[in-house]
C-alpha cells in the first residue's frame, strides 16, 4: 500500500533543492508499527552530508532565499499550505502507517500542518523591530533579524506537527533550515521537502538529512556553522544537544516532554471533563509530550470521577492504525519494552481499568491502555515520563495539596484545572509549574497560535504562536547620534 502513496524519493536526502543519495549510499529501514513489517528505506546521512546541507543553507542566505522580502516568504509558506491540503489524504495515510497513529489522528496532524503554514505565512510580514525613546540627540531602533541557519531535530511521535511549528516559523523569519527527522518515522518529513520544492521554496532554504541521532544528529549539533538548534525529544538527548551546542555558543530551544497533570476539583463540570481527562492522556497511545499522564482528583469527587473514567476505559480499543480505532500500536519494540518495564513496577498500584487490544497482527507493537490508582504520588509511574497508554489517578484534599502534588515532578510542560470557582482558577494558573495551563479544557485543540514549551526538565524556549518568531530571530540595536540640530 505504501508505494502507491509515495510521490517523492524516500532513500535520499534533500540538499540544495535536490534529492541526493547520501554520500555513503547507506540506508535505514523503517518498520510499520502496526505489523512490525518493512515499510520503507530512508537515507542514512553522515557527517559529510550534514556538512553539505549546512553549506547549502548558508549559500541560500546570500542567494535567492536571502533576497526574498517578508511578503514573498509568507506567500511561499501559503503556497506550501495549499499543497499540503492537496496531498492531505496521502499525507494522513503515510503518517498513520509510519507512526502507527489512528488515521483520524493523522488527519488532524495534517490539518495542524496546514494551519501552521497559514499562520506563519501570514505572520511573515507582520513581525517588526522597534524604536526606543532615548536622549533627544539620538535615534535608536531595533532591527529584527534572522538567526541564520537553524537546525531542527525532531522525534517520531508528531512529525508533521513539529515540522509545522518549528520549520515554518523559522522560514517565515528568513532563516535557512536543516531538518533532521527521526530514524523511526521520517516519511512525511520527506514529503514536506517535496512540497517545499513544488511550492518554489528557493534551493537550500530547507535541507533534510535523515539519519541516526548519534550520526547525522550529532554531526548537526556539533557543526560550527549552525546558528540555532530547535530540539524536541528526550531529556537524555536534550542534555547531549545542549552540551554540544554550548561548545559553539549556539542557542537552543528544547522541548523535552513531561508528566502533565489534570486537576479535578469537586465543583467541576464532570461531563465536560471526562473525555478531556482520557483523550489528553491517551492520544497517540500516550506518546505525546503533553500527555496528561497524571489525573489529580479532589477526594469528594474521587469515586465518581474514577467510575466515569473506568466506564470509558472499558470501551477503548487498540487496533492497527488504518482501522482507526481509539488507539493504535506503539512506535517500536523498543518503546514497548520501556512500557513493559514500567508495568513490571506497578504491582503495588491498583489497576483500576483497562481497555482491550482488538486486533493484534503478529509483529505489531500493541499494549492495552491502563488506568492505575495510588496515593503515593512519588511512585515512579507517577513521576517519570512513560510515553505510553498509561494514566495514574491520585486523590487530594484541597487546593494546597493539589498544587504540592502537581508540582512535585521534575517536569513542567502542561497542566489543567477543572473547577467552576473563578478565584481558584486564577490562583491555580499562577501556582502551577507549567508552560501552558488550561482551565476547564485540555490542549485547546492543539491551538497552533498558543506559545508552547516547558520549564525545568521539560525544556526551555517557546514555539507556536508569535512567540516562536521571536525565538527564531534576534534584535540588533542601532543607536545613531545626530545632535539636537541647533542651527
Ligand atoms: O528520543 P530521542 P527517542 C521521550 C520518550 C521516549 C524517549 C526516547 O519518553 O520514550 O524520549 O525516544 C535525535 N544528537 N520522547 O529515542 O533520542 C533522534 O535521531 C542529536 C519525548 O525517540 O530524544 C531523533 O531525531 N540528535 C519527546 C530525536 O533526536 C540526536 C518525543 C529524538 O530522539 C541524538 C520523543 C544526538 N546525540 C521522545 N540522539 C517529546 N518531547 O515529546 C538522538 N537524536
Amino acid at each position: 500500500m505504501i508505494k502507491e502513496l509515495l510521490w517523492f524519493p524516500t532513500n535520499k536526502c534533500l540538499i540544495d533543492g535536490e534529492w541526493r543519495f547520501p554520500e555513503a549510499k547507506a540506508e535505514i529501514t523503517l518498520v510499520n508499527p502496526s505489523d512490525g513489517k518493512f515499510l520503507s528505506c530512508i537515507a542514512r546521512c553522515s557527517k559529510n552530508d550534514v556538512g553539505s546541507a549546512v553549506s547549502s543553507a548558508h549559500e541560500s542566505l546570500t542567494g535567492s532565499w536571502g533576497k526574498k522580502t517578508a511578503l514573498e516568504r509568507g506567500r511561499i509558506l501559503i503556497a506550501m499550505s495549499k499543497l499540503v491540503k492537496k496531498y492531505s489524504e496521502k499525507l494522513a495515510y503515510i503518517e498513520a502507517l509510519d507512526v502507527g497513529k489512528p488515521l483520524s489522528q493523522a488527519k488532524n496532524d495534517v490539518v495542524a500542518l496546514i494551519r501552521y503554514l497559514e499562520f506563519y505565512g501570514g505572520a511573515a510580514d507582520k513581525i517588526h523591530g522597534l524604536t526606543i525613546p532615548f536622549h533627544n540627540d539620538y535615534t535608536v531602533y531595533g532591527l529584527r533579524e534572522r538567526l541564520g541557519v537553524t537546525a531542527h531535530i525532531i522525534p517520531w511521535n508528531y512529525p508533521m506537527q513539529i515540522i509545522g511549528r518549528s520549520v515554518s516559523a523559522s522560514l517565515a523569519i528568513g532563516n535557512a533550515c536543516i531538518l533532521k527527522p527521526s530514524e523511526e518515522a521520517c516519511l512525511t518529513a520527506l514529503a514536506f521537502g517535496e512540497i517545499a520544492n513544488e511550492a518554489g521554496l528557493p534551493n537550500g532554504a530547507l535541507n533534510i538529512i535523515p539519519g541516526f541521532g548519534l550520526e547525522a544528529g550529532q554531526s548537526l549539533t556539533s557543526n560550527k556553522k549552525i546558528n540555532h538548534i530547535s530540539f524536541t525529544g528526550s531529556v537524555k538527548t536534550g542534555i547531549l544537544v545542549q552540551t554540544s551546542a554550548a561548545q559553539n555558543i549556539v542557542s537552543t530551544t528544547l522541548e523535552l516532554g513531561g508528566k502533565s497533570p489534570q486537576i479535578v476539583f469537586d465543583d467541576a463540570d464532570l461531563e465536560r471533563a471526562i473525555p478531556f481527562l482520557i483523550n489528553g492522556g491517551l492520544q497517540n497511545s500516550g506518546q505525546t509530550c503533553s500527555a496528561s499522564s497524571r489525573i489529580l482528583i479532589q477526594k469528594n469527587a474521587y469515586k465518581i470521577v474514577v467510575e466515569k473514567m473506568r466506564d470509558v476505559y472499558k470501551t477503548l480499543r487498540v487496533a492497527p492504525a488504518i482501522e482507526d480505532f481509539e488507539l493504535g500500536p506503539l512506535i517500536s519494540q523498543r518503546q514497548m519494552d520501556i512500557i513493559t518495564s514500567y508495568l513490571n513496577k506497578s504491582a503495588d498500584l491498583k489497576l483500576s481499568a483497562e481497555g482491550s487490544v482488538m486486533k493484534n497482527p503478529s509483529g505489531g507493537f500493541y499494549v492495552s491502555p491502563k488506568l492505575f490508582e495510588t496515593e503515593n504520588y512519588m511512585h515512579s509511574i507517577a513521576q517519570e515520563e512513560i510515553f505510553g497508554p498509561i494514566q495514574i489517578v491520585i486523590p487530594f484534599d484541597d487546593e494546597k495539596e493539589a498544587i504540592k502534588i502537581a508540582n512535585a515532578t521534575e517536569y513542567g510542560l502542561v497542566a489543567s484545572v477543572w473547577t467552576e470557582n473563578g478565584s481558584r482558577q486564577l490562583r491555580m494558573a499562577k501556582a502551577l509549574k507549567a508552560g501552558q495551563v488550561f482551565v476547564n479544557n485540555y490542549g485547546a485543540g492543539g491551538g497552533i497560535e498558543l506559545p508552547f514549551g516547558g520549564v525545568e526538565k521539560s525544556g526551555n524556549g517557546r514555539e507556536k504562536g508569535f512567540e516562536s518568531l521571536y525565538g527564531f530571530s534576534q534584535l540588533k540595536t542601532v543607536a545613531t547620534f545626530h545632535g539636537e540640530g541647533n542651527e
